[in-house]
């Protein structure tokens, strides 16, 4: 990604706020962060940005500060509809969220996860898997620790997991993980998306720029996850705890998880060797095989990692 030279301003100064300001400025760009709240600039972290040449600029958030701008980073609780970005627009400025930069600062393929329920439990999952794997890993995103502050520790031997939000997905637009989830939709955030269909359509634009040789991996036991496979370019992958699903997957049968991928059909493990309790904990940990399958992890290291997960606090 080309930064040298560009002003960049930042639009929340929370840790993605944060990050992206201080991935941006060590690339060369000029960086204004901003928050709408005012700031103690003696904070810490703060500091340690201005010291690095980013302008902080708090209390107020309006068409001020464009003056210069060549794009916009916004942190993932800012809504697209911010009158701020409605001037921007009409000035031709990019708007893009910070998993969106992180994207385009990456040089390794990324494994995203989204869904209403159990992201977090299945993006460690699939870290761990990847790890007792001995492939390069770095773990991210809505879990807690922003994208663009793990991109940079991962080369292209390696893959990035990143655990997507609805809000993250709003201001993407070349954003191309290699294997995509989503687990379930159920209605979530409609203060801020306002209706299920809206949300759903969030939340598949993580498929949107896929191409032929990408995966997309559903729930196949959710419809409102299971339809979106009408619409994708990337090859779909189900995972399902009801029924052995055509194609490519993980399902459940006779109290095992199986694997098809590629031709071959291989048994993971028993369902009571999973460490984690309960039905949704087995659909985490179907999907979680499907993207360590694309990612080259093998049954057996995936079983191993099953039977000792204990689970995640959120
Ligand atoms: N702000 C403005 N203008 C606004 C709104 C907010 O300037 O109009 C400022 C606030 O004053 C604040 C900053 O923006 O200082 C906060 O930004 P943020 O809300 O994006 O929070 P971050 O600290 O950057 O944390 C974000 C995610 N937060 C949200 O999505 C609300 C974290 O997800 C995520 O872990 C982190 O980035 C790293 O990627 C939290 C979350 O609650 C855990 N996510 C929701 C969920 O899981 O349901 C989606």
């Amino acid at each position: 990604m080309d930064t040298v030279g560009k002003k960049y301003l930042v639009l929340g100064a929370g840790v993605s706020g944060q990050a992206a300001a201080n991935a941006l400025i060590r690339q060369g760009a000029e960086v204004v962060l901003n928050d709408v709240k005012p700031l103690n600039t003696n904070e810490q972290n703060l500091s340690k940005l201005s010291r690095m040449g980013v302008k902080i600029i708090s209390g107020y958030q309006d068409e001020s500060l464009l003056y210069g701008i060549d794009g916009i980073i916004i942190s993932p609780g800012i809504p697209l509809s911010l009158p701020v970005l409605n001037v921007a627009r009409l000035s031709n400025i990019e708007i893009i969220s910070e998993i969106e930069l992180a994207y385009r600062m990456s040089e390794a393929p990324i494994l995203a996860i989204t869904g209403t329920n159990g992201k977090t439990t299945t993006t460690t999952l699939l870290g761990e898997m990847l790890q007792t794997a001995g492939i390069p890993v770095a773990v991210g995103g809505n879990i807690g620790v922003p994208l663009t502050q793990e991109v940079h520790t991962v080369g292209k031997n390696g893959f990035i997991v990143a655990e997507i939000s609805s809000f993250q997905l709003e201001g993407v637009s070349n954003f191309r993980p290699r294997a995509a989830a989503i687990l379930n939709i159920t209605p979530d955030h409609m203060d801020r998306h306002g209706t299920i269909e809206e949300y759903r359509n969030t939340k598949a634009k993580i498929f949107a720029r896929q191409g032929m040789y990408d995966y997309a991996v559903l729930n196949h036991d959710d419809p409102q996850v299971r339809t979106l496979a009408d619409k994708l370019a990337g090859q779909p992958m189900f995972f399902s705890r009801m029924t052995q699903p055509a194609g490519d997957g993980c399902y459940v049968a006779y109290c095992r998880l199986w694997l098809k991928y590629k031709g071959q059909t291989q048994c993971i493990c028993a369902t009571n060797e999973i460490k984690l309790l309960g039905e949704h904990n087995i659909e985490n940990a179907l999907a979680a095989c499907c993207l360590a399958a694309i990612a080259g992890v093998k049954p057996e290291t995936m079983a191993e990692v099953l039977r000792s997960f204990t689970g995640v606090e959120h």
